[in-house]
């Protein structure tokens, strides 16, 4: 039996979780409930599209999905308290799972695509997860394979969407198919008691560390950050929200993202990619009103409306952009090339969400990354020696609040460092604050590269290359990219007598099973490696240097 998870996560004090009660952020719902109600209350309303499998559901048939899946879990034999890692392409099988497991009580663990064995073993082991639901294959690679090989000891099971159904492995279609008696299944589900001080998602950290962390997010917790994104949004039961970002993120999970739109009455179009040609295609289709992109597709969008032209979006009334800093001068492009309002969103899996407020000025919208969404939401902004800047001064974002959990699941040694003893979260992010209360990212004190909005950790990617027997000395640093913010550049001191490439690194990084979206893409040899004068490796100095030789080149 997988160790309960209140055991290992770090819970609200009781005077503060009291606070956020009295003040209506906890409103004691689960998720999975409020879903039923909505379908309830608008049967009929379209909830999903996924135009890649030509599937349509309303609210009641997607609410009747959800349920009879989650009857079909409980008949493999899983449980409420269970985890299962779920990494699924953005489809219609990933909403009726997520759903089915909020109603089941069964967590979701939100791993990407992109993760490969080093990810996805760590995952199941960390989470004791006794199922995965993966795609048959995808871009080339064999998930099926790799989800069997993952095997622990207790059940195991595979859940796979797509084509080819292998032996021992369970038709996941079939698991999300039409129910066959809504009702019974339905019975069933509302006798699962689910508190909302449960956690309902593990959420995947940014990554600062070897590994990525598990964010433990509540019912409590994540109904409030849904609901109110969605009002941040101008989300409602007329929004047509289009998911192209990695569903898992929780940017298009939940702020507002596929729940937040679907608590609203509002209807979730999926969609595998946000590559602009079918994107817009999308968009004009279904009619879209809102979506969520980072920085690096923004700009692609642009680009593509600026040559072909904006008719397609013109339904798209909201571009929530965030994930990465978006520059100035692509955000004073949105609404003159696009036709929508811009909505820049801070946040973090961790919790805090800032927004630029629909009706801000422009210069607001294109300048900052907008403010708290919740009165309650507490931001510091510190110096080096823990003293709170004044506004317009740079300081270390620290947060608290009711949608921001106070430690990582199963993590003491992180927490103790990414947390301070009285539960504030240290994201890492150098922010100002204007005389509004906005907060503008000037940068960060993490050692992380943000490639695109994909979050890689410098030590991970380092640990890595360490396992090469002619690297000596590596460090994994930022390199500016125009199109992608940030790519993965490594300083390597290779052993004395021995010579690396960029390929051969890349390849024993692959070998190893690791995203492909932390391979290093610039390697630069050198002799020894900057250090500052304690003796630790200058990674600011590092990245001046590899910004100066590419300024050079
Ligand atoms: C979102 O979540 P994560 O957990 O993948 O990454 C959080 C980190 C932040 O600490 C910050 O370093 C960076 O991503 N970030 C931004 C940003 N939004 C996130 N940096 C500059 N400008 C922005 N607008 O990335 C995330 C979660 C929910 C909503 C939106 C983004």
């Amino acid at each position: 039996m997988p160790t309960p998870i209140s055991e290992n996560t770090v819970a609200w004090p009781d005077s503060d979780a009291r606070r956020y009660v009295a003040a209506g952020y906890w409103a004691g719902d689960t998720l999975g409930s409020l879903l039923r109600d909505v379908a309830d209350h608008q049967p009929d309303a379209p909830a999903l599209v996924d135009p890649v499998a030509g599937l349509r559901l309303s609210h009641r048939e997607l609410a009747n999905r959800a349920d009879s899946a989650a009857a079909r879990l409980f008949d493999l034999g899983m449980c409420q308290g269970d985890r299962i890692v779920v990494q699924l392409g953005n489809g219609w099988e990933f909403v009726v799972l997520t759903l089915a497991c909020l109603r089941a009580g069964i967590v979701p663990v939100m791993a990407l695509p992109a993760h490969r064995r080093i990810e996805l073993s760590y995952l199941t082991r960390h989470a004791e997860a006794t199922a995965i639901a993966v795609p048959d294959r995808m871009r080339d690679f064999d998930h099926q394979q790799l989800a069997h090989d993952l095997r622990t000891v207790g059940p195991w099971h595979v859940l796979v969407a797509g084509d080819e159904i292998s032996p021992g492995s369970v038709d996941l279609r079939t698991i999300c198919g039409p129910s066959t008696n809504p009702a019974a299944d339905r019975a069933r589900l509302d006798a699962v008691r689910i508190n909302s001080c449960d956690v309902a998602v593990f959420l995947l950290s940014g990554g600062t560390t070897g590994l990525p962390k598990l964010i433990a997010r509540t019912h409590d917790d994540y109904v409030y950050n849904a609901r109110r994104s969605s009002e941040m949004a101008g989300v409602d039961a007329d929004t047509v929200y289009l998911v192209s970002l990695p569903a898992g993120h929780n940017f298009p999970l939940a702020c507002p993202g596929i729940l937040g739109t679907l608590l609203a009455g509002g209807r979730v179009v999926t969609l595998p990619s946000p590559e602009p040609a079918k994107a817009f295609a999308t968009i004009a289709a279904e009619g879209v009103t809102h979506t969520a992109v980072v920085p690096a597709v923004a700009g692609r969008w642009l680009d593509h409306a600026a040559e072909h032209g904006s008719a397609d979006v013109a339904t798209l009334r909201v571009l929530q952009v965030g994930g990465a800093r978006l520059a100035n001068e692509l955000a004073r492009r949105v609404k003159p090339v696009l036709g929508s309002t811009l909505q820049q969103v801070f946040g973090m899996a961790e919790g805090l969400l800032n927004f630029t407020r629909l009706d801000d000025t422009d210069d607001v919208i294109c300048t900052t990354q907008g403010r708290p969404m919740c009165l309650d939401d507490e931001v510091r902004l510190i110096d080096e020696l823990g003293n709170d800047v004044p506004d317009g001064q740079p300081g270390s974002l620290l947060t608290r609040g009711p949608y921001t959990p106070r430690g990582y699941y199963k993590a003491a040694e992180q927490n103790a460092r990414a947390f301070t003893t009285d539960g504030w979260y240290r994201s890492g992010d150098i922010c100002r604050r204007t005389p509004d209360g906005n907060l503008i990212v000037e940068g960060r004190d993490k050692d992380m590269i943000n490639r695109g909005g994909e979050k890689i950790s410098a030590e991970e990617v380092e640990n890595l290359v360490y396992q090469l027997p002619a690297v000596a000395q590596v460090a994994a640093v930022a390199m500016p990219d125009p199109v992608l913010g940030e790519r993965v550049c490594l300083y390597v001191v290779p052993r004395p007598g021995t010579a690396i490439t960029l390929e051969e690194i890349r390849s024993a990084m692959e070998l190893l099973g690791v995203a492909r979206f932390k391979l290093p893409e610039r390697l630069v040899i050198v002799d020894a490696l900057l250090t500052t004068k304690v003796g630790k490796i200058d990674k600011k100095a590092l990245r001046a240097d590899i910004a100066e030789r590419m300024a050079l080149t």
